[in-house]
Order: structure tokens, then C-alpha cells, then sequence
């Protein structure tokens, strides 16, 4: 599984008696000092999955070189080759206490993760120090344009199959989607977006409920957040409450504000999903009153489950998989809200450039005749 994090063990290596002193040794007789130990670096690349990375390295240690000693003929000593693991792109490199090293989130991008040590010199009485030794975790997330959020069986998986080129599996069962799939979006100018499915939410998500907190991981990593829910509402099993889709909303948003509440800063658009079944526009003309006055029906939520915040939609767009209904206004609405934050974003670069191009103070010179 792609997805899945992959621990590693990264120390620093020396030939001198003590293994995790990755310094060389100086000289005292002449000042000498010895090369610094090598450094060890997670480097950011495309076509690199944690699966190949997990194949490849199965003893998951990464050691760089270790600075050579001073000597008669040089004597600075040269320092440790650098060991550079190439890891996938959006990797997050976390260290033994949970603390974020650093995220990979382009191509060529880089974290040093474990110091080579100093080569012993004057000052350490010519003595190498050691190198860091680090135990490390690599999480990868996901990164698209619009992550795709509901509860189990909303139709996430069957939207994503109707306006991409994916074809995840489909089925009338909860936790059909197990890990993210990605689907391009294609317009006729030719502009892709990238949508990810992913698995259903359930309540007690943020507790790591159901696919828990692999789920919100990955939401972290979108840009915009898609919605989904089934107008019909969604029972998970028969000793289960059955929620409304105005219910479903509430839930969803509540487990992401739990979980961290910036993800609810996204843009956000609605879905309200099987427009084909019986009695469907009733019920989305229910939801669209609860949801302009969400604190009137907030009683129908467990009190700790009411959100803080309510999510302003952009949009809510009423659509059905089976009958294509709705579809084609969900594709431009996409487009048009990752647009206008494109534009949003580089709104202070272009007032910069406008204002460089801005006639200076003094006169250019007149040229006479
Ligand atoms: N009537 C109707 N059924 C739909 C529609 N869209 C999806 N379904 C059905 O709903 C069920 C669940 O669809 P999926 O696309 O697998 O749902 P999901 O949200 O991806 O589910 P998980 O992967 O379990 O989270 C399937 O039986 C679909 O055929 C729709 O527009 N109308
Ligand atoms: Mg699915």
C-alpha cells in the first residue's frame, strides 16, 4: 500500500572504534582535523513509491559516509559522502517524538534528517564527534485539487467514475473504497483538475473510527473539499442512528473540525447526491432550509456534535450519477472555485509587478526636434 507510512532507521557510520562516530579522526602532531561525517537526506521524486522504497531497502537503514581522517598528506581531512533517499513527492518526515522534520512537496525538494558529526580537530582534542542517529517516519498524503467527503456508500466512488477517467470500484456497501483514488477532470481548454476519492467518514473519525485518521490525512492535502452526501440520508448499520443529509453535513463537518480545525478554512462545495430516487427534490428543499438556518435544527444532532462553525458552501449542487443530472454545472463549479483562488492567490504578485511598471517620480527627458 502506497499510502501507508514506513518507519526507517537513519545513523551515521565510522570505521573507528566507536560505530556511531561518523567524524574523522584529526592529527594532533601536525593541527590536522578530519572530515565531517556525511549527511543523511530525503530528496523529493516523482516516479519513487514507499512501495518500491519498502522493497527495496527492507532493513530500512540509511547510512551516510564517514569523513576521512587527517593525515600527512591532507590534512583536512575530506568530508563523508552524503546518503540521499529519494522518496515520493508529499512525503512528511516526522522524527520519534511525533515533531515534523520537514514536508517533500515538489519534485527536488529536500530535508536533511541526520547530521554527520564534526571530524575531530583541535578544539575536541582530535577527536571525532558523532554522528545523529534518527528514527524516522515518512507518511505520504495525498495531494489533488478536490478531496471527496462523505459517509460510506454516498456515491463518492460512482461520482468520480462519471466525471473522470478513474474507475474505482462501486458497490451498495459501506468501506467500498479502502484506499484514495485520484480521477482527472478534463476541460475542453484542455485544464485537468485532479479529484481524490476517497474512503467514507464515519462518526468518531478524529477517535480514528472506521479508516479513521488515514481518511483525514489525506483531506489535509486538497486543496478544496467536495462533499457528498445522499439526499436520502445514511444508515450505517441497523443499531445505528439514521442520518439526514442535513444531518450527514453537520457530522462530517464536526469530524473534520475535530480532527483539525483549518481543514474547515478550505473552500468547500456540496454535492447532494441519487437526485433520481423517489421524493428527492422534497428532501433537498428540506436540506436547503436546514442549511441556511443550521442552528434551528441543530437539536437533531448530538449535542457534542454540533459544529462550531457551519461551512459556508459555495455551492450546493444537486446531481445524480445515474441520470447525469447536475454534472456538468458540478464540472464548471469545480473549475470556477479552483480558479477564482488561483486568482485569489496571485492577486499580490500581480499588484507587485503593476507597481514596478508604475511611471517613476522624476521626467523622463524631452528630446527637442
Ligand atoms: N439511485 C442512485 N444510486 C446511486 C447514485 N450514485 C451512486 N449510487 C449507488 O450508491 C451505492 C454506493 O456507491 P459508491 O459510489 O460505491 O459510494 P461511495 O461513497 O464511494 O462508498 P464508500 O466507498 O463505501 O465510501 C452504489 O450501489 C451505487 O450504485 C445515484 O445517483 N442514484
Ligand atoms: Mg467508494
Amino acid at each position: 500500500n502506497i499510502f501507508s507510512g514506513c518507519y526507517m532507521f537513519t545513523y551515521d557510520r565510522n570505521k573507528c572504534s566507536n560505530p556511531l562516530c561518523s567524524g574523522g579522526m584529526g592529527l594532533p602532531r601536525l593541527g590536522g582535523q578530519g572530515g565531517k561525517g556525511g549527511d543523511v537526506w530525503m530528496v523529493s521524486k516523482k516516479e519513487v513509491t514507499l512501495k518500491r522504497i519498502h522493497d527495496k531497502y527492507p532493513h530500512k537503514r540509511f547510512v551516510a559516509g564517514v569523513g576521512a581522517n587527517s593525515s600527512v598528506k591532507g590534512l583536512k581531512g575530506e568530508k563523508g559522502g552524503d546518503y540521499e533517499l529519494h522518496v515520493p513527492v508529499g512525503i512528511t518526515v516526522t522524527n520519534d517524538d511525533g515533531r515534523v522534520m520537514g514536508e517533500l512537496n515538489a519534485e527536488g525538494d529536500r530535508v536533511l534528517v541526520a547530521k554527520g558529526g564534526q571530524g575531530g580537530s583541535f578544539h575536541s582534542a582530535f577527536t571525532p564527534s558523532k554522528g545523529q542517529t534518527k528514527h524516522i517516519r515518512l507518511d505520504l498524503k495525498l495531494i489533488a485539487d478536490i478531496g471527496l467527503v462523505g459517509f460510506p456508500n454516498a456515491g463518492k466512488s460512482s461520482l468520480l467514475t462519471v466525471i473522470s477517467h478513474a474507475s474505482p470500484q462501486i458497490a451498495n456497501y459501506a468501506f467500498t473504497t479502502l484506499r484514495p483514488e485520484i480521477g482527472k477532470v478534463m476541460y475542453d481548454d484542455h485544464k485537468q483538475i485532479s479529484v481524490a476519492d476517497l474512503p467514507g467518514l464515519i462518526e468518531g473519525a478524529h477517535l480514528n473510527k472506521g479508516m479513521g485518521h488515514k481518511f483525514l490525512k489525506h483531506v489535509e492535502r486538497t486543496k478544496q473539499l467536495l462533499f457528498v452526501v445522499d439526499v436520502c440520508g445514511f444508515q450505517l448499520a441497523s443499531k445505528t442512528p439514521f442520518r439526514s443529509a442535513f444531518e450527514a453535513v453537520q457530522l462530517l463537518t464536526k469530524e473534520l473540525e475535530l480532527y483539525k480545525e483549518d481543514l474547515l478554512s478550505k473552500p468547500a462545495l456540496l454535492v447532494v447526491n441519487k437526485m433520481d430516487l423517489p421524493d428527492a427534490e422534497h428532501k433537498l428543499e428540506e436540506l436547503r432550509e436546514q442549511l441556511e438556518n443550521p442552528e434551528e435544527f441543530s437539536h437533531l444532532l448530538p449535542h457534542d456534535m454540533i459544529p462550531r462553525t457551519n461551512l459556508a458552501f459555495r455551492d450546493v449542487v444537486p446531481v445524480s450519477t445515474i441520470t447525469g443530472l447536475g454534472l456538468d454545472q458540478l464540472k464548471r463549479r469545480l473549475r470556477g472555485s479552483l480558479d477564482e483562488e488561483a486568482a485569489k492567490a496571485s492577486e499580490p504578485l500581480h499588484r507587485e509587478r503593476l507597481g514596478a511598471l508604475r511611471p517613476s517620480r522624476t521626467p523622463l527627458p524631452v528630446w527637442g526636434p
